[in-house]
């Protein structure tokens, strides 16, 4: 038997600088922060870092519009800082994931500042350049070469008077897609992202990178009745190159055990074996999107009520559709999803602890490399937004702009918001109970979550105290990282219930989704991890957001 890669008995986690640890009182999380808590996330016990995007940005997606992939941005400190955090990390066993964004660059990056300056640019056909649609003049309604909707409402191109041509942007219009079909675009990221590996990065985790390759004829969606822009979904989601590009980055930049990781909307479980099936070299292991539109309808605004059923067939699936060849990312929560508690939980101060501990269990116990996202080892939820002023992720804003322009009542478009907003998970880490949860001395950019008092990261906190036990029962039992999975009582309402098993060794996992009292009729072994004290166990009924695993022989 070859060794088992690191990765699988690792846990991940994610950092969102922006809000995680503020140094300087200018109301940003920034390196220097980062560095300051390394201890804190060395004591969890987390053996990687993942960072969100802290190069040079314009900031108009939150550093996800890049507009210089070898520097950091002043904001979060200098390249002194970043050498600084990975030694230091490093010094204590974590290592650093970088955040690669490379469907897309920011409108303010060079490439593209050359490729917009004249059609004769050398750099023109590093972006998708279209004119516009055959006898329409360019800049009028329809005349857009495609009717692609964008991630970020409106069309997904962008009229440029200059030449009189469009340009695609999947995001907001400030980060143009870059032209993968261009073996020239190719090159300048590998070597890029060479250079990352030569200063110490431990690997990638790569945005939306299941839409670099697309449909190059560029053909119309299907539109909905009664609306004007159409789905592009089939032309720009795992194009016809999508295995070739990701084979030759592979081939290219990587000759030592790192960690990739793609994030990859709308891919389905039989993409997700070829994406990650080792001999192929493409990915380690992706982001689906499955579990985290179950509460959702036609778009993410469209909330759906959550059935326990719904989660368990996905996530059943995938565990067996991933069992013998390649493997799964595990994830509740990140910056673009609300806070897993208050959504598949229950964030009432009676349950929430339960409830958080809960859902943690559930998911770290499943085969696959768990990420825990920057406060949900806290029990963070989400926030009370008042109204839109509160808000500041340009998903959010630029799509209440459009439904209230459309004439949909602003007070619903606000309920959607607050459910499913992206700046549930963005607002500051929950340090203490001083003044702005101690991440600044100064103006946080975005509002602390008013609960900080109660939830926060000061001694004591069951749900950090309950996550540290979880993370470190993958390091001292090797069936939570290499066992096989069995669902059990699937169509239960109620309880999440399986096994894992390695060799003679067997744990029984169960989890009470809900507030009541329920009877499993299950039991067995030791009892190696609970969320409530073990005196006093029934060993067949579960209490309010239970989870117990027990352990044979
Ligand atoms: O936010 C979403 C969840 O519904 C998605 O539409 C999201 O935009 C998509 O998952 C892609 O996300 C990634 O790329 C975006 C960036 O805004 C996100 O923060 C990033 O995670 C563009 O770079
Ligand atoms: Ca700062």
């Amino acid at each position: 038997m070859t060794a088992e890669p690191w990765w699988k008995s690792a846990v991940v986690y994610q950092i969102y600088p922006r809000s995680f640890a503020d140094s300087n009182g200018d109301g940003i999380g920034d390196l220097p922060g980062i560095i300051g808590r390394l201890d804190y996330l060395a004591d969890l016990g987390v053996d990687v870092l993942w960072l969100s995007p802290v190069y040079p940005s314009p900031q108009d997606d939150n550093g996800y519009d890049i507009s210089d992939y070898q520097n950091i941005d002043p904001v979060f400190g200098t390249l002194d800082d970043f050498d600084r955090l990975v030694a230091e990390a490093h010094r204590r066993g974590l290592k650093i994931v970088m955040d690669l964004v490379v469907n897309h660059t920011s409108d303010e990056h060079p490439w593209f500042v050359e490729s917009r300056s004249g059609k004769d640019n050398p750099k023109r056909d590093w972006y998708w350049w279209r004119p516009p649609r055959d006898g329409m003049k360019g800049g009028d309604p329809g005349a857009e070469p495609t009717n692609w909707r964008s991630f970020f409402s409106g069309s997904t191109w962008e009229y440029d008077g200059k030449t009189d041509e469009y340009y695609l942007h999947l995001f907001s219009r400030r980060q143009p897609d870059l032209n993968w079909e261009n073996p020239e675009v190719r090159q300048a990221v590998y070597a890029m992202m060479r250079w990352w590996v030569d200063r110490g990065v431990d690997g990638f985790r790569m945005d939306v990178i299941n839409m670099i390759s697309k449909d190059t004829s560029l053909p119309d969606g299907i539109t909905l009745a009664g609306q004007a822009l159409g789905d592009g979904f089939p032309y720009f989601i795992n194009g016809p190159r999508i295995h070739e590009f990701l084979n030759e980055m592979n081939r290219v930049v990587f000759d030592s055990p790192l960690l990739t990781v793609g994030e990859m909307p709308g891919v389905t479980l039989e993409q997700a074996v070829e994406f990650t099936a080792p001999d192929r070299r493409e990915v380690d292991m992706v982001f689906q999107f499955e579990h985290v539109g179950l509460d959702q309808g036609a778009s993410k605004w469209d909330i759906r009520p959550f059935r326990l059923r719904d989660l368990k067939a996905s996530f059943g699936r995938w565990q067996a559709g991933l069992a013998d060849v390649g493997w799964n990312s595990l994830y509740w929560n990140n910056h673009d999803q609300p806070r897993v508690v208050s959504r598949f939980g229950d964030d009432s101060p009676e349950h929430r602890v339960h409830a958080a501990t809960m859902l943690g269990t559930v998911l770290h116990l499943h085969r696959g490399t768990p990420y825990v996202y920057q406060g949900e080892e806290l029990g963070m939820t989400n926030v009370p937004f008042d109204g839109i002023e509160d808000f500041r992720d340009i998903e959010s804003l630029n799509y209440y702009a459009e439904a209230t322009a459309a004439g949909e009542d602003p007070a619903a478009v606000l309920v959607s918001l607050r459910k499913m907003g992206r700046d549930n998970a963005r607002t500051p880490m929950q340090w203490d109970d001083s003044p702005n949860a101690g991440f600044t001395t100064g103006t946080p950019w975005l509002a602390v979550n008013p609960n900080y008092r109660e939830v926060n990261a000061a001694p004591g906190n069951p749900v950090f105290d309950y996550y540290k036990r979880l993370i470190a029962l993958r390091h001292t039992e090797p069936v939570v990282a290499h066992g096989d999975f069995t669902m059990l009582l699937p169509d239960d309402e109620k309880v999440y219930a399986f096994t894992r098993r390695l060799g003679d060794v067997e744990l029984l996992v169960l989890g009470n989704f809900s507030g009541d009292t329920v009877p499993t009729g299950l039991e067995g072994g030791d009892l190696v991890l609970a969320n409530y004290p073990a005196d006093d166990v029934d060993p067949i009924v579960l209490r309010p957001w239970e989870a117990r695993v027990y352990r044979s022989p």
